[in-house]
């Protein structure tokens, strides 16, 4: 399975440093880095035809559903943020700044039960078999192509995210390694991400488990498992030199490519390779058991 997927694997650490200079009328609390925490919450709610809004979430960013899919969004506000890791050759730097557009992004990988509402509707698709074991319909979504992720996010009246809101959704722009920030996956007591150990038994799965699992792992935004579980289709065409050239505000990716960007990690990946600047990508056509996708839309 390996064999047909090119992967390209960065763990590094994309450290911003927030330089405060004092004076003395300053007033005395150290300043948040933590971009737009809670500024979505307190927002107007969209109005939106087929989005309703369901309020504030424990994080205190808006979440709506998509009422065609079922698809749970969450609203992340316009963001300035360093994107990429200066530590893992390359094509997976130079760090750079990116400012994004407001947008939303799901909270939760696509399930089974969503895609097949969608098969139902569309022809010619059809809910893929899973392979070797059979998921449940609140699992991800997986064996499904880049180009069967689109149409349902097209059928839903969304799109996919780019890497670049991936990134952002899942680290907020805190420069640190994982979405609940820097202790180690298994810390503490905890299992923070689906991923592949000796005992495959070790994390409650063998295989994909349901999404919304793993709430120790959850991003500043509120959004599961952005690491582990499945891999998930972007927008982006990979670009070796991409980030060397890419526009500062709403980067989409190479202009062409062969390849398309997929991020995340998977549960077939060990917990050394999970780093939220880690970059993957493979053929748009392949359809394989640890690749799904979420969705996303511009506000
Ligand atoms: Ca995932």
């Amino acid at each position: 399975m390996n064999g047909n997927r090119l992967i390209a694997m960065f763990l590094g650490i994309t450290a911003s440093v927030w330089l405060g200079v004092a004076c003395a009328d300053a007033p005395k609390e150290a300043p948040t880095q933590r971009a737009g925490r809670g500024g979505a919450g307190e927002a107007k709610p969209l109005e939106r035809p087929g989005l309703t809004y369901l309020g504030v979430n424990d994080r205190g960013y808006q979440e709506y559903r998509n009422d065609r899919s079922g698809v749970v969004l969450i609203r992340i506000p316009a963001a300035s943020f360093r994107m990429g890791s200066r530590h893992r050759g390359p094509e997976h730097g130079p760090v750079h700044r990116v400012r994004l557009s407001p947008y939303l992004i799901g909270k939760y990988e696509v399930t089974r039960e969503q895609y097949k509402r969608f098969a139902a509707e569309v022809d010619p698709y059809e809910l893929p078999k899973a392979g070797w074991w059979k998921p449940k319909l609140n699992y991800p979504v997986v064996r499904v192509s880049w180009f069967e992720a689109r149409a349902f996010c097209q059928w839903a009246g969304l799109r996919l995210p780019t890497e670049a809101e991936w990134e952002y959704a899942a680290g907020a722009g805190e420069g640190r390694p994982y979405p609940w920030g820097r202790s180690h996956p298994f810390d503490g007591g905890k299992i923070r991400l689906n991923c592949q150990v000796e005992d495959s038994r070790f994390d409650g799965y063998i295989r994909t488990a349901p999404v919304g699992s793993f709430p120790d792992g959850v991003s500043t935004f509120g959004a599961f498992n952005m690491l582990g579980n499945v891999l998930e289709w972007c927008h982006d065409w990979y670009g070796p030199d991409y980030y060397k050239t890419s526009p500062k505000l709403d980067p989409q990716g190479a202009e062409e490519g062969e390849e398309r960007i997929c991020r995340g990690g998977g549960w077939q990946h060990p917990p050394e390779h999970f780093h939220l600047g880690q970059r993957e990508r493979t053929h748009p056509d392949t359809q394989i058991a640890d690749v799904g996708f979420r969705c996303a839309m511009s506000e």
